[in-house]
Parts: structure tokens; sequence; C-alpha cells
């Protein structure tokens, strides 16, 4: 049999290191995916919904750094991929979507599910290619897979039924993906940062997701000028860890004494970060240098100095070469204390947790923490999950820890440990959810887990509501509205699909719980941890108008006859001070 247009996109796909494809079949992707169950090379994840699909595509990508494919139908099998897809794009992962599309006779007729690729995908996609001629297949399908790698973020390829089974063009079809290149400031701006590095009594460093491969590098760095390391969450997981200089994080899950260090420094050096709070970025006096591969990221949240475009690896190398040592010690000291201060306040709920019913989330989190292996793989939703995650889960130099951190969709966190769990089979994958955001997603794809065993443990936070919004709704001096529901035994519902199913309501019950969950091997896992709806947290700096609000909310509250749950609000946070 001649090979077919879909054959092409298959093998390309394949060479350029694609394992896995995830979606949902269909009418006009049939041709296409007949063709991937011929190719054999790529294994293809029939999930339940193309969103779920997409998310862990994300995470596979972003793990392993490989282009991972999904799909979706025409019209609505496509619109479930996008908010994948826009996750993709913020957080940064090489994901192609294979975008099932009508026949080509009937495109712009306004067909059954007919959709304008162009105009759908725009949005979130780094390139959109519409495959209606079979001579075009080489060039858009080796545009997407590159675009996809090098720029880091998704690509689609749209394909209607009739192009995708129609005979390929018989030229080659060879693809190369080049390693990353190495990108360095020039001399004249390493030079000018030295001089400023020079002047500066006090240096402080904020570091996110660019310094992935440069840890030892930025915490050599930091060493060198005594400069206390403050990150975002995207920075968390390579800066934390056996670091003495680390300040932790600020922003509104913030803690430790980074807020603090990052405003009294003379100079900040902004390492590979887009961090997008800007009002807890300094302004006024400290001196800011950005540098940062993407030069879009350089001055966007907030005005530099000095703003440099390079790779955090090659340029703290090179810049390493370049610096002497600070001697004055002071300033590090005061905010590494000043962390430590704020990590004892912190631990006021992991050390009476024992004792609080109902249970306290911190508490769940630092013993998962504690009972959770060195290479472990953390996924969190969007939601308190993060607030839990950033301040009590330990990052270690085999751990990880991703979240929707960019683009903060709900129901992440569940399929990100899916995709995970796949790319990394037997590792331990833990995904701490919200109990929206669990049953938004990540309910029916459970049956995906289930039906291929994959040892996944969701720890589904059962607070009965939406409960950052709760948080996000008093903070504006609003009364909480739209966010309670109503929750069935979580544990008792993964039982019945198939899944193991423990349900912890007692806060001794918590650590033997979580340690069973861990230990199962023979699939997926469902903890439903029931805990406290009432665990606000303030960000580790509130802003004036956010302590006003809180204490609006609560007068709101007090005068709508909600005394009681005010006073119980008040009475367990307030401890906390
Ligand atoms: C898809 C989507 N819808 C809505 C939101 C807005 N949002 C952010 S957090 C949140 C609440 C999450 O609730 P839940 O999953 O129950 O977690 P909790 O905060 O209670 O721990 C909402 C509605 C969002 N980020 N993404």
């Amino acid at each position: 049999m001649s090979k077919k247009v879909a054959d092409v996109l298959w093998d390309m796909l394949a060479n350029a290191g694609v394992k896995r494809c995830y979606g949902i079949v269909g009418d006009a992707l049939n041709p296409v995916i007949d063709a991937l169950r011929r190719n054999g090379r790529i294994e293809f994840i029939h999930v339940r919904n193309e969103e779920y699909g997409a998310f862990a595509a994300v995470a596979e990508s972003y793990l392993t750094g490989d282009p991972v494919a999904v799909c979706g139908t025409a019209g609505p099998g496509v619109v479930h991929l996008f908010n994948g897809l826009m996750d993709a794009r913020k957080e940064g992962a090489a994901v192609i979507a294979i975008a099932g599309d009508v026949e080509t006779s009937l495109i712009d007729t306004s067909a059954l599910e007919e959709i304008n690729p162009y105009k759908f995908f725009d949005t979130a996609s780094l390139y959109t290619g519409r495959l209606v001629n079979p001579e075009q297949a080489r060039a858009i399908i080796q545009t997407a897979i590159l675009t996809a790698v090098t720029e880091k973020g998704p690509t689609v390829i749209s394909i209607p039924g009739d192009v995708a089974s129609a005979d390929a063009d018989a030229r080659p079809t060879r693809i190369t993906i080049p390693a990353p290149a190495v990108l360095r400031p020039s001399d004249a701006d390493l030079n000018r940062l030295v001089e400023m590095i020079d002047e500066a009594k006090t240096v402080a460093i904020f570091g996110g997701d660019g310094c992935r491969d440069a840890r030892d590098e930025v915490v050599g760095l930091a060493k060198r000028l005594k400069a206390p390391v403050g990150y975002a969450y995207r920075g968390k997981q390579w800066l934390e860890h056996d670091n003495p200089n680390a300040v932790g994080m600020t922003g509104l899950l913030g803690y430790g004494g980074a807020y603090d260090a990052i405003h009294e420094a003379e100079l900040l050096l902004l390492l590979g970060t887009d961090f997008p709070f800007s009002e807890f970025l300094p302004n006024g006096r400290v001196k800011k240098v950005q540098i940062d591969k993407n030069p879009k990221h350089i001055g966007r949240r907030t005005a530099v100095d000095l703003g440099l475009v390079g790779d955090i690896k090659a340029t703290v190398t090179a810049l390493l070469t370049r610096v002497g040592e600070k001697s004055d010690a002071a300033f590090l000291e005061k905010h590494v204390a000043g962390t430590k201060s704020f990590h004892e306040l912190l631990q006021h709920y992991v050390v009476k947790g024992p004792e609080i019913k109902p249970i306290r989330p911190e508490f769940l989190a630092a013993t998962l923490s504690e009972v959770a292996a060195d290479d472990a793989m953390f996924f969190v939703d969007t939601g308190t999950a993060c607030i839990w995650m950033a301040r009590h889960v330990n990052g270690g130099r085999n751990r990880r820890i991703f979240g929707s951190f960019a683009w903060a969709s709900m129901a992440n966190a569940a399929p990100y440990a899916f995709g995970a769990q796949l790319a990394y089979p037997g590792r331990q994958t833990i995904a701490m959810c919200g109990d929206g955001g669990f049953t938004m997603l990540g309910l029916g794809d459970l049956l995906t887990q289930i039906e291929r065993k994959v040892p996944v443990v969701q720890i589904i936070l059962n607070n009965g509501s939406l409960d950052f919004v709760n948080i996000e709704q008093q903070e504006a001096g609003m009364l909480p509205f739209g966010v309670e529901f109503k929750n069935p035994n979580f544990a008792r519902v993964a039982e019945a699909m198939g899944a193991k199913g423990i349900r912890i309501e007692e806060p001794g019950d918590v650590r033997e719980g979580l340690a069973e969950a861990l230990a199962h091997k023979g699939g997926p896992v469902v903890v439903d941890a029931v805990v406290d709806p009432l665990a606000l947290s303030l960000p580790s700096h509130s802003p004036f108008h956010t302590v006003k609000g809180f204490t609006l909310s609560m007068a709101k509250q007090v005068l709508s006859g909600r005394m009681g749950q005010v006073i119980q609000t008040v009475e367990r946070n307030v401890r906390l001070v």
C-alpha cells in the first residue's frame, strides 16, 4: 500500500521523539488514527475528555523536554483541547495538536463541526498549518514540530480527513531536531552587570523556571555575592532545596523573607522569571537587572535598569568568571533569619495538626512531604492546594513540583500526574487536587487511569467549596457567593469505579492513610481528605487593602447573621499570628 499523508505525519512525529498521542477519535480524525495504528511507534492514549489529554501532554513534555502529540476531531473535539493548549503555551510545553478538519470540499461552507483553525487556535498556538494538499505535508509537519520544540509551546496541524487518506508526496521526509542553542549576553552587557554588582552593597536574587538547568550556577553566584535567593513558584523546585541562601517565595502564596529581601536589597537580579505579580516586585530605590533567554520577558513586569538576553546557565557561568566575592554577610543573615522565624510560624498548624479536626491542610501537606519519596513528582491544582504545596511540601534534587502556575487553570493536577506517570512508569506520582478541580475533569478520566492501572495518587482536598475563590471574595471585601457545593464520599466513588479509595477524616489517620496510598502499586488511588474549609490564608506580605477587605467581609458576614462562621474563621486563623 502506498504511503498516505497521515502515514507521513506519524512517521515524522515519531522521528522527532513523540512517544504518545492523547485524544479521542472520530469522523474527520479516523483516517489519521488508522495511520497511527499502522505506524505502531506512537502509543495512542484514549482519554475521556480531550482537555484531560492536553494537560497530560503538557506535563509529559514539560518533564521530559520531548514533544508530545494530542488529537481531537473537528469542531467540538478540538474545542475541548483548547484550555490544555493555552496551558502548554503559558507553561512552555512542546505539544503538537493534530486537529481533525472537515473535508476540503466543505471548507468555508459552515459545514457540520466546521471551525476555522486559524481563528480558533490563534491565541494558543505558536504555529497553525492547515494541510489541504499532500504536497504541503512535509513543510507543515516539519514547521509544527520544530516550532513546538525550539520555542517550547503548542502548535497545530489541522488536517481534513480526505487529505489524511490521500497518497503522500514521494519526497523524503527526514526530520532533525537541533539541541537547544546556547545564548549568552554580549561582553559589554556582562561587564556593565559586573560593575553594578560591584557597586551594590547588598544583592538579592529572584529566580524562576529559567533556572531549571542552572541551579548549581545560581546557588554558586548567590554564595559568592552573599545574596538571599527568593523564587517564583516555577523556581521553587530548582532553587529551594539544599540552598542555605533560600528565602522562600513572595506573592499571594508567599512565605519566608523573600519579600523583604528583594525590597531591601540595593540590587535585585531577576533570573529566568516572568513572575506576573508586579505589585510584589520592588520599585523605587532598588536597582533591577533582568536576565532571560526570552527578550519579551525583559521589563514587562517591572521596569529594569539593565536587561540581558541569555540563558541563565550560560550567563551565570560567564558572570562567575568575572565577579568577586562579597565579604559582608549581614544582609543575607538577616533575611535567612527572617525566613527561619516565618517558617516556625508556619509550623503552627503542622505541629498542632494531630489534634485539630477538621484536618488542617497545612498538616496534611507537611505530612505528605515527609512520607513521599525523594524522587516523587508532585502536581498541584489551581486553588488552595497551591498554597499548601508552596509552603509545606519541600522540594529536593530529584523531586519535581509542577502546576498551572502561569495559566492557572483548575483541574490540571490529575491529568498532569497521569501524563507524568506514563512518561516515568513506577515513579511516585502525586496530584494534590481541589474538590472543585477533581470533579471538573479528574473524575471522568479516573476511568482512564483505572484501565491503564497507573499508580497515580490523587489527594482530594475535600473542603466542600471553591475555597480559593472564597478567600479571594473575602479579600475583596465581598460576601462569599457561588462557592459552596456538596460532595459525595470520593473514596467510595473511586472504589465503585475500580480505583483504590481512602477516606481520611481524623487527623490521627493522616500519616497512615497517605503512606497506604503511596504504597499502593496496582493502580490509581483517590485519597478523600476531609479538610478544614476555614483554613484561609493571607499572603505573607498582605497589602493594606487586602487586610482591610478581609475585615470588611467579616463585618458584612456579621451583619448577615453569619457570626458563628466569622468567629470560627477568626478563632482558627488568628492563632497563627
Ligand atoms: C477552569 C477554571 N475555572 C475557574 C477558575 C477560577 N478559580 C481559580 S481557583 C478556583 C477554586 C478552586 O476550587 P477547588 O478546586 O475546590 O480548590 P480549593 O480552592 O477549594 O482548594 C476557581 C473557581 C480557574 N482558575 N480555572
